[in-house]
Order: C-alpha cells, then structure tokens, then sequence
C-alpha cells in the first residue's frame, strides 16, 4: 500500500503548483490530490499547533551564532510592511538542490558550511580566494531590512546582514572587459540530494547572474546574516546573494565561486526555461509571467503561523529610486 502523507496542518501549503516549483514536485503534487480525496476520510485530523518537536528541531536550525551589535543601515532600516517572523522565514523556503517542498529547512542542514571558500574569478586585476571570515572583517557588516518579492507571488520582508557588492567589486577590480557576473552555488550531488522527480537533466550547479552595473548598485547585496545572526543553511548559509528589486531566484545561495565575464551568463532557470525566466527579472507588476499575473503578490505578514495578505507588487519592488535609471 502507498503511503500517502497529508501534510499537517501547521505546515505551509504550496499555494499553487506554478512552473517554478512544477519542476520539481510533480510528486507531492499527486500526493496532494490523493490526499485531498482519501486523507480526510483515512487519516486522523492533526491539531492546529506545530508539534513541538519540529517546532524545537526548526528553531535549533536558526539558533545560529549572533552578529550583535550591528548596525542598522538608516536607509534601509524599515519598509512599508512588517518584518516576517523568523520561524516561517525559516520555514518556507526555495533551495532545490534539497528537494522541491517545504521540509528544505530540514535537508539543506547537511550543507558542509566549516571552512567555506569564495573564489573571485574572471575579468579581475586581482583574482583571489577568499575564506569567510575574510570577508567578514575585510568589509563592514551591516543590517538592511529589504522587501523580498518570490516570481511565484508571494512575499517576505527580511532583516539580512551583510555587505554591498560594490565593495567586492572595488576590491578585485573588474577589467574594461568585464560586462557581467555569474554566481556559483555549492554543489556536491552526495550531498544536495536534488529534487527526486524531474523528467530530464538539470544544470547544475545553480547559477545566477548579474550585468556589471547592477552589481555595483547601492542595493546588491551579499548577505551573511538574517535577524541577528549568522545565515541558517536553508537561506543560503554561509553567504547568498540579495537583489531585492528583482525576483527570489535571481539571488543565489551558498555561493563558492563570483566569476566576471565578458558575455552573459548562463544562469540555472534560464536555462531550464527562457521564457517563464528571464535573465533580467526584475519585479514588475506590469508584466505577467507567462502562466500567472504579478500585479499582486500574497504577503507572508503574520507568524509565527502563516497567514497571507494580498497587496499590489511595486515597480522594481518599491526600490525603482535607486536602480530604475539602471534600466532607461
Ligand atoms: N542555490 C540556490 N539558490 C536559490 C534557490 C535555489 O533553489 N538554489 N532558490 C531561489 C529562489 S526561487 C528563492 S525565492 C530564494 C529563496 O530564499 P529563502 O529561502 O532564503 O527565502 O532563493 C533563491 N536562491
Ligand atoms: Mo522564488
């Protein structure tokens, strides 16, 4: 007999199975609709409440080390919205190399993070290797609060810590040649299990990737922290990337390698699906994706259990004052 498993109830359901995550969760989604037409019937009601041994094993992943004190940049020191709760923060994310649902949080802790290298690579006057805590003090950590907006319409507001790209840039110096930049994640299939269900090869590793201007934007930013601490492995520990005027995906976690490049990029779901997933991305209301409308976006606004509220998406995820000239 199958064993279907009906997700409990404090458990995030997936609001739609949307091209991003259709890749992947083909599976959970028949377990869905099985579980929709016999797992009332069959199953017993769970309660509303998290267990609280997932509850306790969830906020061990994010009793990561603290970066306190910090300091909070005042141009960025609050948005419009509240700040998500940590706990669903940490709960529903996108991290593919560890399946397709939402029990990543749990999966992505096998990601190796001791020792963590950063390899600067390219179109560079001074190509180098830097180690994590390098990076750390060799530029100023500092808070930012940014809007979060997902291509799939739904919405975060998150406190990460970290630093500009720009100060990157100035410190390997990119050549005259140098147009682009192309983010690497970690990849090692022993351990990213990777989606079970997918229909063809995927490219791995996850690839993003930036044009050089957008880089060296005010807003791009290489983060090594969220509410205080250091990164939790299912946000990209130990150092992602943050765009927030532009879609989730474009942010890249666990990132070994920055490579500078004189062509665009290769980028993972660029790859898989041009069409649905530009290079560009960025957040605009105005132009839907090619199945789904993104004129509104459902805000992650309450915790720690999940509620959504529906707002109207902004132009460049309300930050047009400081890269809409980038795109004139
Ligand atoms: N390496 C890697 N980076 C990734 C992804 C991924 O699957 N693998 N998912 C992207 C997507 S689709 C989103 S929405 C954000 C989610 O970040 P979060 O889980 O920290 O909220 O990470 C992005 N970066
Ligand atoms: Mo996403």
């Amino acid at each position: 007999m199958t064993i279907i498993r009906v997700p409990k109830s404090w458990e995030i359901p997936e609001q739609q199975v949307t091209s991003e995550s259709a890749y992947f969760n083909r599976r959970r989604f028949l377990k869905t609709l099985i579980g929709a037409s016999l797992g009332a019937s069959i199953l017993p009601i769970v309660g509303c409440e998290p267990s609280s041994e997932s509850q306790q094993a969830l906020a061990a992943t994010l009793d990561t080390t603290s970066l306190k004190p910090i300091k909070t940049n005042p141009a960025f020191s609050e948005v419009d919205r509240p700040i998500t709760d940590q706990q669903l923060a940490g709960q529903y994310n996108n991290f593919y190399e560890f399946g397709g649902d939402k029990s990543i949080w749990s999966n992505a802790q096998a990601l190796p993070t001791e020792d963590w290298k950063v390899e600067v690579t390219g179109l560079v006057k001074n190509p180098r290797t830097y180690d994590l805590d390098e990076l750390k003090k060799k530029f100023p950590l500092e808070e930012r609060v940014y809007r979060f907006r997902c291509v799939e319409a739904w919405s975060m507001v998150l406190p990460w810590i970290g630093f500009p790209m720009k100060s990157l840039v100035a410190d390997v110096e990119p050549t005259a040649q140098a147009k682009f930049v192309q983010f690497t994640s970690y990849y090692n299939p022993k351990i990213t299990q990777g989606p079970g269900l997918h229909f063809g090869p995927l490219p791995w590793p996850y690839t993003e990737g930036l044009r050089l201007e957008e880089m060296a934007n005010e807003l791009a930013f290489f983060a090594v922290g969220i509410y205080g601490n250091t990164l939790p492995k299912q946000h990209g520990a130990p150092i992602r990337a943050v765009l927030p005027w532009k879609y989730g995906f474009k942010g890249a976690k666990s990132i070994v390698k920055i490579e500078f490049m004189e062509a665009q990029p290769a980028t993972f779901w660029n790859t898989l699906d041009s069409h649905e997933y530009g290079f560009e991305a960025n957040v605009n209301p105005n132009k839907p994706h090619p199945r789904w409308s993104q004129a509104t976006e459902k805000f992650i606004s309450k915790g720690p259990n999940l509620s959504w509220e529906k707002i109207k998406t902004l132009p460049y995820n309300g930050y047009g004052e400081y890269v809409g000239s980038l795109y004139v």
